[in-house]
């Protein structure tokens, strides 16, 4: 039996443009709430071209690049710190495969199935893994990935 941490996990959650502009952020809040997470972050953003270059910079050598940059930069998006036990694989699984056109047929549950298009416009994102989820919770909110302010084992001495 694989060996899986007990300590509550962060992952970064993005609701893309699609999923905003579809007006799918409060479906997908709740479904969040529902599936046992906590929401310990939130800010909405249009990010700018740099930003969505350097957030996916694993694809910058990919064709489709340009047009996800576009497609990312193309209207305002809502990122979220989501906090639970395994949060990041349950994340994942919670959000369905990368192809929300395969997703409705393969996983009609997922929240790519309900929210969105084909292989590109899939409304939303989740960091893939543990190096993952504390880079991309620290680009966006610098400080939350491992360090707790409010935690009272930390002594804030200045
Ligand atoms: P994400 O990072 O957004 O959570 O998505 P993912 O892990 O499921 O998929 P990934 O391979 O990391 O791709 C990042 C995003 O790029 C767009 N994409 N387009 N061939 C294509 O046209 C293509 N492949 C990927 C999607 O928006 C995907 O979520
Ligand atoms: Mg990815």
């Amino acid at each position: 039996v694989p060996c899986r941490s007990l300590e509550n996990e962060r992952t970064l959650a993005i609701v893309k443009p699609d999923g905003v502009s579809g007006n799918y952020t409060t479906s997908i809040r709740n479904i969040i709430l529902q599936s046992g997470f906590t929401i310990q972050a939130q800010l909405t953003l249009h990010l700018a071209q740099h930003t969505v270059t350097t957030f996916y910079a694993e694809h910058s050598t990919k064709a489709f690049f340009p047009s996800l940059v576009k497609y990312m930069t193309s209207g305002p998006v809502l990122i979220m710190v989501l906090e639970k036990v395994n949060a990041i694989a349950d994340w994942r699984t919670l959000i369905g495969p990368t192809d929300a056109r395969k997703a409705k047929i393969t996983h009609p549950h997922s929240i790519r199935a309900m929210c969105g298009e084909d292989l590109q416009r899939n409304c939303v994102h989740g960091s893939d893994s543990l190096h993952s989820a504390a880079r991309e919770i620290s680009f966006f909110f610098p400080g939350r990935a491992g360090f707790n302010m409010d935690d009272p084992f930390n002594k804030v001495l200045w």
